[in-house]
Formats: structure tokens, sequence, C-alpha cells
């Protein structure tokens, strides 16, 4: 085994977005170029030298590949133990998990998410901290300075580490220490919830089907869901992660789970269906004949969360990603629960979670989580809306409609606009930023706006600021548009646009949202002329 140090130059563009470094696979198979952002990490957390780390993917294209890499530069660094998901696999909410119980000091997982997989595809990289959480900004800038300097990086020559066996081999004297990637986890959700009621409901006739789009989840659900709480095999499909995902998106969304969303709105519909992302972290949750949108996901397990044991004793806050709509703060007010609004990335809940002012965070972008690790957990928030259903025994639509009756209904979109050229997006966000103070006063649509503002975030618990996080639009009655430009996509910009509406009148709660928004649809043209910068008539993705 020889310990190289490998020359080589700063390579541009390797600053981590919204959720890490994401690019095209080619890319990141060029020469170095996951070499130097690997080191580069290292070199961000003062050296890995006598450092534990987690270290997981969620099965795309290069994961075997670029795993290997990383754990011969953990040798060279000196780590002393590398924990790794068998196979190199681990969902990011398991990798969390794993950092917190283990007590490791941090944890590279390798994943883009909901983004399509393949060597033409995407593939990522992030690093987290020993909360489990994403990496700060403090640490991602300092990630993204070291790549701009980089001139070296060292790594060991060895043979490939045998990633299939359980247990513990050796890279010089770094112990690679190979573990059951879904056993910890399941371990965390029995504490968390009952499943002796669950199993009880599955025995009873509960029917659902869950889709793991072949992503990382499928392992993790067939375990819990099918072989611990009694679900008829069958319950998951697409169970197997696959390199390329099958050839999908794995996004659970109505569009890219749409086989999903035919069977839930069709007549042979289970009681309850649900889909996860990539890696685990996502989902998305349909009831027969309703699709449930994240934002009121979020809102109706933080009105019902006390029915799990894990959250029996209430909630100590809950938080929200700014575009995700305003549902959440209604259970908030009428419960006299905190309700903290932090900029779009997990990343954000991690200060709030750690300082115990928030139990529950959830996000637009069919993200929902708790305190329980510090990621969001697709498969966890399919366990409490299960624990809700078995507790309340009712039917998804009858809670929802329950719940909106209660609280309101914020009718809530997101479109976006993908693939855009990029000058073109920044100056349509430009153009805005520019009138900000105008606005007020001016009429889009038929809707007058009566605020508008560039959101900015002040960190309650560290102080830090983060600036230029979405222009924000308010209207006479209520109505809110929100544009920002995606922090995960790798081709051009992502423009996405979220609107939102409260409907307090039981009677009018039950349509479509696109149609209930369709002024303020019109309304976020007119006032961004989103036709005229893109150049396109209409969105790629309404979800
Ligand atoms: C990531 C982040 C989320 C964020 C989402 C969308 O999710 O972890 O916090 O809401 O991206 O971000 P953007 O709107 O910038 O594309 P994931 O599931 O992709 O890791």
């Amino acid at each position: 085994m020889e310990r190289l140090t490998i020359a080589t130059r700063p390579i541009a563009g390797q600053k981590p977005g919204t959720s890490g470094l994401r690019k095209k696979t080619r890319v990141f198979m060029e020469p170095h170029y996951l070499e130097n952002f690997v080191q580069c990490v290292w070199t961000a957390i003062d050296g890995v030298a006598g450092k534990t780390l987690v270290l997981g993917g969620d099965g795309r294209y290069f994961n075997d590949r670029a795993a290997q890499v990383i754990l011969r530069m953990a040798a060279a660094g000196g780590a002393a133990r590398v924990i790794v998901g068998q196979g190199a696999l681990l969902s990011t909410p398991a990798a969390s998990n794993l950092i917190r119980v283990r007590g490791a000091n941090g944890g590279l997982i390798m994943s883009a998410s909901h983004n399509p997989g393949g060597i033409e595809e995407d593939f990522g990289i992030k690093y987290n901290i020993a909360n489990g959480g994403p990496a700060p900004a403090e640490v991602t800038d300092k990630i993204f300075a070291a790549t701009e300097v980089i001139q070296s990086y060292d790594i060991v020559e060895t043979t490939d580490v045998d990633l299939q066996s359980l247990g513990e081999q050796r890279i010089g004297e770094t112990i690679v220490e190979i573990v059951d990637p879904v056993a910890e986890y399941a371990a965390l959700m029995e504490k968390l919830f009952d499943f002796g009621a669950l199993r009880a409901m599955f025995a009873g006739g509960f029917t659902m089907r869950f889709d793991a789009m072949h992503a990382v989840t499928g392992p993790y659900a067939k375990a819990i869901l099918e072989e611990t709480l009694g679900a008829p095999a069958g319950t998951v499909v697409n169970a197997a992660p696959l390199p390329d995902f099958g050839g999908g998106h794995p996004d659970p969304n109505p569009i890219w789970a749409k086989p999903l969303m035919d069977l839930m709105m069709g007549p042979d519909a289970p009681d309850f269906g649900a889909a996860s992302d990539g890696d685990g972290d996502r989902n998305m949750v349909v009831g027969r004949g309703l699709y449930v949108t994240p934002s009121d996901s979020l809102a109706v397990l933080a009105a019902n969360a006390h029915l799990a044991p894990g959250y029996a004793g209430g909630l100590a806050g809950v938080a929200r990603s700014m575009p995700t709509s305003g549902a959440l703060d209604r259970v908030a007010e009428a419960r006299g629960l905190a309700c903290h609004e932090t900029p779009t990335g997990w990343k954000f809940f991690g200060n709030l979670l750690d300082a115990g002012m928030a139990t529950l965070c959830g996000e637009e972008s069919a993200g929902t989580g708790s305190d329980h690790v510090r990621e969001k957990d697709g498969l966890w928030a399919v366990l409490l809306w299960l624990s809700v259903l078995s507790a309340r025994g009712e039917s998804v639509q009858d809670i929802l409609t329950k719940h909106w009756a209660e609280f309101g209904r914020n009718y809530y979109s997101r479109h976006d606009y993908e693939g855009v050229d990029a000058e073109a997006a920044e100056a349509l966000m430009q153009s805005l930023r520019d009138r900000l103070t105008d606005l007020p006063g001016q009429t889009f649509a038929g809707l007058t706006v009566t605020a508008a503002d560039e959101f900015a975030y002040d960190d309650p618990v560290d102080g830090s600021r983060a600036e230029a996080q979405g222009i924000r639009v308010w209207f006479e009655g209520g109505a809110r548009i929100v544009f920002r430009l995606s922090g995960t996509g790798t081709v051009g910009a992502t423009l996405r646009v979220y609107m939102e509406n409260l409907e307090l009148d039981p009677a009018a709660q039950s349509g479509d949202a696109q149609e209930a928004l369709a002024t303020v649809i019109s309304a976020a043209d007119a006032v961004a002329g989103i036709k005229d910068h893109t150049g396109r008539e209409a969105p790629d993705v309404v979800t």
C-alpha cells in the first residue's frame, strides 16, 4: 500500500449548492474532479486524522467507484474509522442517524437526491457534520475556498475494499467497517412509533402501496413495512435500488410518481399511498383520491404528531422553509407553538433542532422531518402518517377535510421552469429586485400588491445571516407569490414560482389548486414577466 500525493489544479464550479455539490456524472468522473472536492472537504474540517466518518450513498451510477476513492483518501488522511453502509448504500436519514448514534465526526453522502442517475445524468456529494446534519454555510464556504486554491491531494494505492462483507477491514491503519444500512435506522423508528398498533392496522386489512422508485428506500421500506409491520408482500414496489433508478426521476411528486398517482386516483386504490426519492429523504403522501401537498402534509403532521409515542409529549416548536405554505403557521398559531421560517435548505433547521427550538420541520419540496435525525426523512414521514391514520381511524380524505375546516386551506402550487438560460433567469430576479419598493400598490392580473421583499434569515442560534433567499410578493386578500432560483439543478437555471392563497370557507375548500390559484398564477407572470424573460409559455413541472 502506497500513499501518494497527486498534483492537481483548482477546478472551477465546485461550489456546494442547496445540498452539496451536484453535477453531471461525467463531470464527477473527470480526472481529479471527485478527489479535488473530497480533499477540500478534508481541508475544511482540519483534516480527518484520527476521526470517524460515515460513508454511504443512494446507489446511483458511480456510487461504488466514488466510495472506493473516498475510502482511499480517508486512509491517506489518517482517518481512524469509516463506517460504510453495505454496498456503499445509506439513505440520507440513515446516514444522519449513523453519524449521531456512532458519535462520528461527520460523514459523506453520495447522492444527487431526486435527480436522475446514470452516466449521462447526475451525481452528487455532500458533507454532514457531527450533529448528523448538512454542513452549514460556514463549512461549505471553507470547502469552496479550498477548491479554488488546491494544488494536491493524498490518496493511497490499494485494492478495492469489499463493500459487501459486513464487518471490519483495514486500509493501512484505517478501519473500514461495513454495516447493515437498515438496522440502526429501523431500531430508531421502533422507538418513535407504536409498531404494535401499526402491525394491528395491517393485520386488520389496511392496504397501502409504497413506491420506492428503484431508489435507496426500497430495502428500508421492505424491512420495516413488510417484514416488521406485516404489510403484505408487494406493498413496496420498485424496491430494488438501481444505478439509473430504472430510467426515471426518483422524485416523489405527481409527475414522476405517476403510476402511484394513477393507482390512488382509480377504483382499486389502497387506503394509503406513498413514495420516496433517490436518497430517501423526501416523501409523497397520497390518500384514496387525494394527493396531499407537502405543505399540507407538514401541517397535518404537526397537528397530529402527539398521536405517535415519540411525540406524545408535544412539540417544542415547528419550522418551515420560507417558500413552504403558511398551513403550518396556522396550526402553530392555534396550538400556541413557535413557528420558525428559514431559507430553503435542510441545513438551516440544524441549529433550531439542536437548540430544542423546533421538533418538527418541513419544506414544500417534499421534505418532512423531526429532531430524531438532522435530515428530512421520507420513511419516517410515512410511518408518522400511518400512526395518525391508525390512531384516528379515519381516511386521509377525512383527515384533510377536517384539517382544512379547522385551520383553513392554503391552496398551494409550485411551478418550475427548468433548464432556463442562467442569465435570463438572473435578469428576471434582478428586475424584481430592482422594483421591490415600487411594487406595493400596483395591480397585476387584478391583484394588488401589499408588500414585497427579498427574504433574508438571521439564525437565532448562531447569529449568522443568509441573504438573497427568494423574492416574496404579497397581495390584497392574502395571496403570496415567491420567486427563487433552485440551488440543486445541474443544467442552466431552474426558476421556481411558489403560489398560495388561504381559503377559510369550508364550502370552497375542496377545489383543484390550479383552478383556485388561477388569478395568482396569472399575477405571477404579470409581475415577473416570466414568459418574456424565459421564452417559456408554460412551466415544465407543476406540483
Ligand atoms: C434539497 C434540500 C432541500 C431543498 C431542496 C430543493 O433537497 O435539502 O432543503 O428544499 O433541495 O432545493 P432547490 O429549490 O434549491 O432546488 P434534496 O432532497 O434535493 O436533497
